[in-house]
């Protein structure tokens, strides 16, 4: 790629040439991308910005939250709540919705993330990233609140995620495709490095947490064991297998040589559908796969038309390459039909 295009120049001409991004939502994006920049100054930083640990609190998962997690939340709320683009915002690490304070202009959208997930990872220096979704506030004539967030993903007007690793890249869709941006440190500016990404419709290679074999389901049980027993067994291929434990990481992948990634309900938690969350972690990458010609179910249903009853709910995740998700979505129907 000859020209370097910044991320802003792609804004402008995705809505030049499709419509697709009005003054504030482009406002929106631009924003959350320099909220990305800053917090990879502190994910890099590591033990040096004393930002590596426990922050000694807890999120409404009831997890632990790292000092980053805090971070990162914070970094978010403050660069978006005066824009005038949004009118609340979500966050895993939040119990409530942020509505945008009356001190500051409210605008149409509905902004929500993981402000750092895989956090488990910061520590040991393994990627890590932060996962966004964009929805419009349902037009009710009055003031924002939680239930306005509860759309099914097919509704986002934009998702996407930075992954802090090896680069640091802003990987976009606007629904018109997805493009991905690397930080030009020296610039400190976003260059778009790839558009139009294709994940392949097949694949050799798995992303699960094979410790948690003996908790699942029989269809997933059934995939794996077929993708370990190589080309002497069922599919005629040998399989490798990836866990990074960061999903952004795990997609990121995905995105860029194909693969699958499960995530499935296991009898651990039998009363949870998963571990984890649709809104801003699920819905977000599934938007992403699917632009991508991938596909994203949670293993009975399209993950995009799932309608959320709560805004921390959990979902079973399997996305990526179209054809092996088909594979382990039939296998699940096959299963319910017994
Ligand atoms: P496990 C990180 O905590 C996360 O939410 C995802 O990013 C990741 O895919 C998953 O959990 C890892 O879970 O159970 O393998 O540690």
């Amino acid at each position: 790629m000859s020209q370097r295009v910044s991320l802003t120049q792609y804004l402008v001409e995705q809505q030049r040439e499709h419509g697709l991004i009005p003054a504030q939502l482009r406002l929106l994006i631009e924003v959350v991308a320099r909220a990305c920049k800053r917090i990879s100054i502190s994910v890099n930083k590591g033990a040096l910005g004393g930002v590596l640990g426990s922050a000694d609190t807890e999120n409404v998962q009831g997890e632990v939250q790292k000092k980053l997690d805090v971070i990162a939340n914070e970094v978010l709320i403050e660069a978006n709540e005066w824009g005038g683009h949004l009118a609340a915002m979500a966050s895993e690490e939040m119990d409530t919705i942020y509505v945008v304070p009356n001190r500051f202009p409210q605008g149409e959208y509905l902004l929500m993330f993981d402000p750092l997930d895989g956090s488990s990872n910061i520590d040991v220096n393994v990627s890590i990233g932060t996962i966004f979704s964009v929805m419009k506030k349902p037009e009710n004539g009055c003031g924002v609140e939680e239930q306005d967030f509860l759309q099914p993903g097919s509704q986002q007007v934009a998702a996407g995620y930075c992954v802090y690793g090896p680069q640091t890249t802003l990987v976009l869709t606007v629904g018109n495709g997805v493009a991905m941006f690397t930080l030009d440190r020296e610039q400190g500016s976003w260059v778009l490095t790839q558009e139009n990404v294709q994940i392949p419709a097949d694949t050799k290679e798995f992303a699960i947490n094979m410790s948690n074999m003996r908790h699942w389901a029989p269809p997933v049980k059934r995939y794996i064991d077929e993708c370990l027993a190589g080309k002497e067994g069922a599919r005629g291929k040998d399989f490798n297998m990836r866990w990074i434990a960061s999903m952004v990481a795990d997609v990121h992948r995905i995105l860029t040589r194909g693969g699958v990634f499960m995530y499935p309900w296991d009898k651990r938690e039998p009363n949870k559908p998963g571990k984890l969350r649709l809104m801003y972690e699920a819905n977000p990458m599934a938007f992403l796969v699917e632009q991508a010609g991938g596909a994203a179910t949670n293993g009975l249903q399209r993950i995009l038309d799932i309608q959320p009853g709560q805004l921390h709910e959990r979902v079973a995740v399997v996305l990526g390459s179209k054809n092996e998700v088909e594979r382990v979505t039939a296998y699940h129907r096959e299963d319910a039909a017994l």
